[in-house]
């Protein structure tokens, strides 16, 4: 199949594209720049969970690093969830494959990418990041690197899961409703008590991709990165476009040189928009925060939604989109 079909056809299915029509009218609040008060978190896509975990841990003085990584492992763990970890959504041979990675205030970072049987990957990369000299592992090796630190192999494969893979195969176009049967890759920022920043990002990706396919969510800079200085943005959606465009790396970037969260995650959608007369194929959600803990989001298609966590309270802001 021509790649072109191939994200036709299979790519919107894990990529929260929703099936609406793109001139759907929200209500968005007028001012997109959402001052919080240190400390905070924010999360893709409407985790409550991950995001309430996060600020319980921020309130009791926990680093943002600890609190980003406990909290995506709720989403990890969460076998509704069919696009990260325990009971995603497998790869066309029918494999639960997972990508994950966490960023430190220090500019470390830790990274896993086709990991198979193994719950908990943003735990495996923070240990990658912790305890080796490299930033990433990937498919065996990574595997191996977590049975040797203890972590213990586990079929990820749910029966649902395997029931909807199994439906695939015979249809091949069967696509599901986006925002509402699946949930999405989980990426969350924090800001602990100190003014750190930290950040991870985690999926199972794109449901039924080829075999062996790595999307930006492992890779710093594509579905993750921050700056200590600066802030962070995480990506989520269409991974190829993504990855082409460096996303999270140009928010941050954009930041840097003075631009709002919001400012700079409209810029870097409206890059991807510019460079692929297809972008009405696919969806590309980017979510940033600030040092000084102000947030921003911007996606292609209406639909995306993030929870921002502060002050004890989880809020779930529509994100403003191009179309
Ligand atoms: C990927 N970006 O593997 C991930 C998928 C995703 O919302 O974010 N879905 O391409």
């Amino acid at each position: 199949m021509k790649r072109r079909n191939f994200l036709r056809k299979v790519g919107i299915a894990g990529v929260g594209l929703p099936l609406v029509s793109s001139n759907l009218s929200f209500s968005l609040p007028d001012e997109k720049m959402i001052p919080a008060q240190i400390p905070v978190s924010i999360t893709t896509w409407n985790f409550h969970e991950a995001g309430k975990k996060s600020g319980e841990l921020l309130a009791e003085g926990k680093s943002a690093l600890e609190a980003v990584q406990q909290g995506v492992m709720i989403e990890e763990a969460n076998l509704d969830n069919t696009t990260v970890g325990n009971g995603g959504a497998p790869d066309r041979e029918g494999e639960v494959t997972l990508d994950a990675c966490i960023m430190a205030p220090d500019g470390n970072c830790g990274s896993v990418a086709y990991l198979k049987n193994i719950e908990h990957p943003v735990a495996v990369a923070r240990k990658v990041m912790e305890e080796t000299p490299h930033v990433m592992l990937v498919g065996e090796g990574a595997y191996n690197f977590a049975i040797q630190n203890g972590f213990k192999p586990k079929n990820l494969l749910t029966e649902n899961s395997e029931k909807e893979w199994k439906k695939w195969l015979e249809e091949k176009d069967y696509m599901p409703i986006i925002n509402i049967e699946n949930h999405d890759t989980i990426g969350m920022l924090a800001i602990d008590k100190t003014g750190d920043v930290a950040g991870a990002c985690t999926t199972s990706g794109l449901a039924y991709k080829m075999q062996g396919r790595v999307g930006d969510s492992p890779i710093i800079g594509s579905g993750l990165f921050l700056d200590n200085e600066i802030g962070g943005a995480v990506a989520t959606g269409m991974g190829e476009e993504i990855l082409k465009n460096v996303s999270s790396f140009l928010v941050v970037e954009l930041m840097r040189q003075g631009k709002t969260p919001q400012e700079a995650c409209k810029i870097a959608i409206e890059r991807i928009v510019e460079k692929n007369p297809e972008y009405k194929g696919f969806q590309v959600a980017l979510l940033a925060l600030n040092k000084q803990g102000e947030v921003g989001s911007y996606c292609i298609h209406p639909g995306f939604s993030y929870v921002v966590n502060s002050n004890g309270e989880n809020k779930n802001i529509q994100s403003d989109s191009f179309l």
